[in-house]
């Protein structure tokens, strides 16, 4: 990518330069996973989590036509106000939104990708994507999964969402060689669940762990396939399973009513998940995220340290 497509903050090159850790942050999660207002608060949060841990936020978005590694509060701003108008990027519309000098959120596959353009190894977020459901007839499967086969970056996240077929996803990441590590629990994590009913295939108890862990796999394991690290939401923060349960049968239903399909299909269910709960789930998911910025800084400084 040429300075002109991929521009990287003072704060964030210096970090890489000193061999400091990095967390890199998607801009999707703020810009459809929230609402306005309690965007900008959780990005804040974020990045404050992160510097409080010793390493730097490198939050990613695609603004007039340049992949930004490392916002501005300025630029933050922007991605967080629905007036900006920012589409939603997976890896495969990084050249329309480049060549086309438009402006646009980054996903977990995006994110990764420019992370680790960028230099960056470690990426923070709420959920990625995955199988969908009835992914046997729309073929939806979401491109993290493909691109986390080929990027070697560790996506520090609480699982998957229920609304998506966990079983299926977590096949597909055995096929594509990356390893799935959960933190101080024996169960993959849901999102709003700290259990989604399947055993992790592994599990660490330490960042420490994690990142001797994260290193082996880089050193024995050939090609360049990431590592996933779940993070249960914290105990205190888990959503009610019936409520849950409730809000995922109605979201499904709506889904199939309006005949939703494709990148929509997640800002929908969130949006029905937020507006439903009366803000229950929006409170879970701000947790959730934010345990995970710090668990990936934590891992991002044991990384820098054990180099
Ligand atoms: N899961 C969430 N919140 C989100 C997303 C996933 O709980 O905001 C976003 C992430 O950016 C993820 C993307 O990479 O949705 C996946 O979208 P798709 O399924 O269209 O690939
Ligand atoms: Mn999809």
């Amino acid at each position: 990518m040429t300075a002109k497509q991929l521009m990287i903050n003072e704060e964030v090159a210096d970090a890489l330069a000193q061999g400091r850790g990095v967390v890199a942050l998607e801009s999707t999660l703020l810009a459809h996973g929230l609402p306005a207002g309690r965007n900008r608060a959780v990005a804040a949060r974020l990045e404050t989590v992160i510097r409080n841990a010793g390493a730097a936020p490198a939050t990613i978005a695609v603004l007039d036509g340049t992949a930004r590694i490392g916002l501005t509060e300025a630029e933050l701003d922007r991605v967080c106000d629905p007036a900006a108008d920012l589409v939603k990027l997976s890896r495969r519309d990084l050249g329309p939104a480049l060549g086309l000098r438009g402006n646009g959120a980054t996903t977990v596959a995006s994110t990764s990708a420019l992370a680790h353009a960028a230099g960056i190894s470690l990426f923070a977020t709420g959920g990625m994507g995955g199988v969908h459901r009835g992914a046997e007839t729309s073929w939806d499967v979401s491109a993290d999964l493909d691109v986390l086969a080929s990027t070697p970056v560790t996506v520090v996240c609480s699982g998957v969402k229920s609304i998506l077929d966990i079983p299926a996803t977590l096949e597909v990441l055995e096929s594509r060689s990356v390893p799935v590590l959960s933190y101080r629990t024996d169960h993959f994590p849901a999102f709003y669940l700290r259990d989604s009913g399947l055993p992790s295939p592994w599990r660490v108890d330490s960042p420490e762990a994690a990142a001797a862990v994260i290193a082996a796999h880089h050193a024995s394991v050939p090609g360049d396939a990431g590592v996933v690290l779940a993070n249960p939401i914290p105990a205190v923060h888990e959503m009610p399973r019936a409520l849950h349960d409730e809000l995922l049968r109605t979201g499904l239903e709506l889904l199939a009513e309006k005949g939703v399909h494709g990148k929509d299909v997640t800002p929908l269910l969130l949006e029905h998940f937020h507006r439903t709960s009366e803000g229950a789930s929006l409170d879970a998911n701000e947790e959730l995220v934010v345990s995970n910025a710090e668990l990936a800084a934590a891992v991002a400084v044991a990384l820098a340290e054990s180099r």
